[in-house]
């Protein structure tokens, strides 16, 4: 156990439980391997040229970064630094690293070359001078880097390793995520030192049951709270090794992995699960190694579930999450999994479904989920109000509706809020309707979730076009693609006369719902 009261920093953590497997492959990705010596060492570099190049402790970095060796040498670099990495999704748009650049007043970014032109037009945008971009995998970006971004090799080689890492506290600030909500910018969710040692204490060891032998490979990338937890907490924490993948997570590029790294847990989402099934070039039982798989995102149809395991006999673990408790705090168990379930609390923490006079419901009814445990984030940077609202005391709310039933087994019941999540990723429909009705053809819209063959969510969009006006399908969902970051464009659109409203001319959201249900 560790004593918290001591200083407690969590890339040296890891790095420390990992020293006798110098030798050992930690990293597989796109480009070639890294042992776990490579990971401590390049690491340790990377802390050192950060603050020789002015970074200071408890300074924000912005990692920006595809799957690839480097983005877990930065990630743990910054971490053993004291520097407080802020990990971000390479699918954004520039106004959207703009508004991050901003917000987290990054001193640097952390790149590889295939995200230079976009920084440059973020960079462009951004009221907010970055001091340095250090770029892994610079031939990504052509013959040569523009100005003032730099090649990370280099860089990290001119550096000796950091000698002690930063004596941060268990509860000082360790990282970012950001979280996406119904309305208003993402949240700055700041993740303290220990609360990863608490995913991999409670759930990844014990629940998962990682071992060392194992090779981990996760569909949800490392800047996702899920993708972290499977991609590197759980697996160094055990001295397993990982897999890793820059591209899209397709049923093909997954397939590639499976059968060339043999993994033995993949971590993915029910979309693509359904994706993988329905794929003529699903691989055979005896080409993959998979032993098991888990599952977060959306509600895994149990179907989804059964149909995997008797093709591959691995079970899928389905299990739920958030970017706010950093990762799994509900789940099913290898030896104990009810298909269409989300299982049961993992123990060490605490689940609630509150009324919404806020007392607990009885089983059988519908409930707002409410956990307590210690990987809960500290707050979202500077948003007193998003943060008192989701973190109240001990308790975090978390947005989603469950009901349990009488041998204590939870089943997804939708969200709180209008939130959809779609291939596991949260959208808002109040975004795409807002970008929606700024074509020109477009007078009103509305966006809610349809379920499709497989009982996953999809967007779709009921679209009113403004009188003699005309668009077509191909040319909204384009129009989306150009204005948001491309997974949020709407997959189903229908034409439609008018909207229902109530009287005060409220969109009735789920007539439409009703609507599609039938
Ligand atoms: O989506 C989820 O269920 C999830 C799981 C682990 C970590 C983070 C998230 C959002």
């Amino acid at each position: 156990m560790i004593d918290f009261s001591q200083p407690f920093n969590f890339a040296q953590h890891l790095l420390a439980l990992n020293t006798r497997r110098a030798d050992k492959i930690a990293y597989t990705d796109d480009h070639g391997t890294l042992s776990y010596g490579q990971l401590e060492e390049q690491a340790r570099r990377l802390a050192q040229a950060l603050v020789a190049s002015g970074v200071h402790r408890e300074e924000r970095v912005l990692l920006v970064m595809h799957d690839m060796r480097e983005w877990v040498i930065s990630f743990l670099g910054a971490m053993y630094a004291g520097v407080v990495p802020v990990a971000v999704n390479t699918l954004l748009t520039a106004e959207d690293y703009a508004y991050m650049l901003e917000h987290c007043r990054a001193q640097a970014i952390l790149t590889n070359g295939a995200m230079v032109p976009m920084l440059q037009q973020a960079l462009a945008k951004a009221r907010h001078e970055v001091n340095h971009i250090w770029v892994a995998q610079p031939q990504e970006a052509g013959p040569e880097l523009p100005p003032t971004f730099e090649s990370m090799q280099p860089w990290l080689a001119s550096h000796s390793p950091m000698l002690h890492p930063a004596p941060t506290q268990g509860d000082d600030p360790g990282f970012w995520l950001y979280s996406s909500g119904s309305t208003g910018k993402p949240k700055g969710t700041v993740h303290t030192h220990a609360n990863p040692y608490w995913t991999a204490q409670l759930y990844g060891t014990p629940v998962l049951g990682l071992q060392e032998s194992d090779v981990c490979f996760s569909a949800a990338k490392l800047y996702f709270a899920y993708g972290l937890g499977n991609a590197l907490t759980f697996p160094l924490s055990v001295g397993a090794s990982v897999v890793l993948m820059a591209e899209r997570p397709t049923p093909d590029a997954t397939f590639a992995r499976w059968t060339q790294h043999q993994p033995t847990v993949f971590f993915g989402a029910p979309t693509g699960f359904a994706g993988m099934l329905a794929s003529p070039h699903l691989p055979g039982r005896e080409q993959v190694s998979l032993r098991m798989c888990s599952s977060a995102g959306e509600a895994l149809p149990g179907e989804i579930a059964q149909r995997f395991k008797a093709h591959f006999g691995a079970d899928i673990l389905d299990g739920i999450g958030s970017t706010e408790m950093l990762h799994i705090f509900l789940s099913n168990r290898p030896d104990d999994i009810r298909y269409g379930s989300t299982g049961k609390p993992v123990p060490g923490y605490e689940v609630e479904l509150r009324a919404e006079d806020g007392k607990p419901v009885a089983d059988g009814e519908i409930g707002d989920l409410y956990i307590n445990g210690p990987s809960a984030a500290l707050m979202y940077w500077s948003n007193r109000d998003k943060t008192r609202d989701t973190f109240q005391g001990a308790w975090l709310k978390s947005g989603d509706k469950y009901v349990r039933d009488a041998d204590g087994y939870y089943t997804y019941a939708g969200r709180s809020d209008d939130m959809l999540k779609v291939s596991g990723i949260y959208v808002s429909p109040f975004e795409v309707e807002a970008t929606l009705m700024q074509h020109p053809a477009v007078l009103e819209a509305a966006v809610i979730g349809k379920i499709d063959a497989d009982g996953l969510t999809k967007t779709k969009s009921f679209v009113v076009c403004k009188p003699g006006q005309s668009t077509t399908e191909q040319e909204l969902k384009a129009f989306v693609k150009e204005r948001l970051a491309a997974y949020k464009y709407p997959r189903f659109i229908e034409f439609v006369t008018e909207l229902p409203k109530t009287a005060t001319g409220k969109i009735q959201r789920f007539r439409l719902r009703d609507m599609e249900s039938k």
